[in-house]
Parts: structure tokens; sequence; C-alpha cells
């Protein structure tokens, strides 16, 4: 065991004031704020947003708002650690349910922070990223990488909504985060690099690694997704079928802090993984189930929203066939090479 350290009651008053005039302060009473034993104590609380409580909220943000006095009408995910009106969802992971309506467009824009939309409900809206007109379909995942221009429209005839996974936290903390906006981009005649160059996994267009570009593939469709998840849960072995999305030219994870799994749990399985050094957000594409999560009961359904701070004790449960896709910021920890996994 360890002494216990020194608090600021135990200095004089003269030297505490001498401290401040000298704009300094002892570590000591801090050390175990900054730095706990053997594991981080996280700010960030297991969060549960239903989709059923969002839904006509952001119907009525619809009614309240127009897109123009908004740019991005979006209602954000609080975490319950920091409370409401907090902009993150976890320390790293940024959430927000957005609503496009039909006919309307959100102006384009380039920011430092990185974008994933996992589309949710409704046909017809696009996002437009680096010219590339790209469909969203509900469980299609959209990138929109920092330092790439961006805008969304909306051809169909119902309202449009889809979740936006960011790693702005990290970006606002760093003081690095900001944005320009710009004319709504002119769209390539072609369908998106998923329906083209990226149409069979293993199959990549044949030219030198180096002239791909950086992030060649922005739109993965649910369809393609689902398949491979059916092949995995029937021939593979008997744990939860997931599978990572990632760079079809690298191999490496999608974006370079955030990275997004899709899983399948079959009806009554359950799954217990590891505790993960790296905080986590599970959105239902399909399905219903239970989680427990740090000893908090998340009863989901279809759409829902639900998060896990890091080194969070996790036992999910699925009442029927279920499909989740998983934002998790293990890129980030891996490159500043402290992700860590503990068996339970
Ligand atoms: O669609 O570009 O939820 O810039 C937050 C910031 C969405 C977007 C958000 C954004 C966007």
């Amino acid at each position: 065991m360890s002494p216990q350290l020194g608090t600021l009651e135990e200095l004089p008053q003269d030297y505490r004031d001498a401290m401040t005039a000298a704009g300094v302060a002892p570590l000591w009473p801090m050390m175990r704020n900054v730095l706990p034993h053997g594991r981080p104590q996280p700010q960030t609380k297991p969060g549960h947003w239903s989709f059923d409580a969002l839904r006509p909220l952001l119907l009525r943000a619809g009614d309240l708002t127009p897109v123009e006095k908004a740019e991005r009408r979006v209602l954000v995910l609080s975490d319950p650690g920091r409370g409401n009106g907090a902009l993150q969802a976890t320390s790293s992971i940024y959430l927000g349910m957005q609503l496009l309506l039909p006919g309307e467009t959100a102006p384009a824009h380039v920011h430092t922070p990185s974008a994933v939309r996992v589309m949710v409900e409704g046909a017809g809206a696009y996002t437009v990223v680096d010219g590339e007109k790209l469909p969203m379909q509900p469980g299609d995942l959209v990138l929109t990488p920092g330092g790439e221009w961006h805008d969304h429209g909306h051809d169909g005839s119902e309202p449009v909504i889809w979740l936006d996974a960011l790693d702005l936290p990290l970006y606002v903390y760093l003081e690095g985060s900001y944005a320009n906006e710009g004319p709504l981009q002119a769209q390539r005649n072609r369908p998106d690099a998923a329906q083209v160059e990226y149409r069979a996994a293993g199959l990549v267009p044949s030219r030198a690694r180096s002239r791909a570009r950086r992030y060649p593939m922005m739109r993965y469709p649910w369809a393609h997704t689902e398949a491979a998840l059916r092949e995995m849960a029937r021939f593979g072995d008997h744990t939860v079928a997931e599978m990572d999305y990632i760079n079809p030219e690298t191999g490496e994870d999608i974006l370079p802090a955030l990275g997004f799994t899709a899983m399948m749990l079959q009806a009554g399985q359950d799954d217990s993984p590891p505790l993960r050094s790296c905080s986590q957000a599970f959105h239902v594409v399909s399905g219903r189930g239970h989680s427990v999560i740090d000893g908090k009961r998340v009863d989901w359904g279809p759409k829902d929203t639900f998060t896990a701070p890091v080194f969070a004790e996790i036992d999910h449960k699925a009442d029927e066939e279920s499909f989740l896709i998983r934002v998790h910021d293990r890129p980030l920890q891996e490159k500043l090479a402290y992700y860590e996994e503990r068996a339970r």
C-alpha cells in the first residue's frame, strides 16, 4: 500500500496564498485525480436514448427551426455523467440525431473533426463528400472524414433521420476544432465507390497502393454488412459475429480516432466482452434485448442508442435476432499505445 498523500489543508495559509500568487499549485493533493491507481475513473456514465423518445422531438425541431437557421438540425446525446447540454456522449465520442426534411439541403462545410453517419430512418437522403454522391439507406455507414467537404440533401418524400458519430470532443479538448463553409458541391455523375471500385471484398483497383485516396470508400452499405454477418454467424465459431469496418486499401480502421464494428446477436444469445480501455457507443439497427453496463440495465429496441464508459463491465442479451453498430476509440488508443483488454 502506498502512503496517504498530503492534503492542501495541511499546508499553512500563507504558503498557499504565496503559491496562488506565483501561479502554481502542489501536485500531491491532486495526484490521484489525474493518476488513479489500477484503472481510470471515468466521468462518463452509461447512457440510453430510446428512439421512441427522440423521434417526436426531432420532428418538432423540423417544425420549429428551419434548416437554414440550424445549419445542422441535430439533437445532441449528452453523457449523463457530464449532464444535459454536454456536447459529448463519452470522453471521445460525440453523438447526435440529425433530421433532414424532404427538399432540404444542409450547406457544404469542411471541418477538422471526422464524422460517420449511421442511417436510422427514411429514404432519399444523400451526403456529398468530395463530389461523390452517397445514397443513405437505413443501416448504411457514411464517412465524412476531417478535411473533406460534405453537404447533405434529400430527394425523398418522408423525413430522414440519421445518427452522427464524431470525434469532436477530442478536437475541442485539443483546441483544434473549426469549420469552413462553401457552396454546395457539384456531384459526379456516377455511383459511389462502394458500388464501383470496392464492390467485392478482397478486390481493389490495381495501382500503386500509394495512389489510392486517403479515404477511398465513403459508404458502407448495410446490405453488404448484414450479409457478411449472417455468413459469419452461420459458419463461424459460436462467439458473437462481429466485424470491423476498415479502409479497403490499407486494412486500417476507417477513421484515425474512431472505430466501428457491426455485431449480430442471435435470438437468446448473450455476450460478455472483455473490459476494454476504450469508451463505446452502441446503436441498434434492428432487434430487441437488454444490456447491463456497470450495473445499469438498458432495455433496448430498434434504433436505440446506448453508451459505455472506459473499462465498463458489459453483458448483452438479445431477445430476438439483433444487429448493432458499435463505435469506439480503440484506433486512437492504439496510436497512443495504451489500448487494453482485460478478461472478465
Ligand atoms: O453533419 O456536418 O451532428 O458538422 C455535428 C457537427 C453533424 C455535420 C453534427 C457537424 C455535423
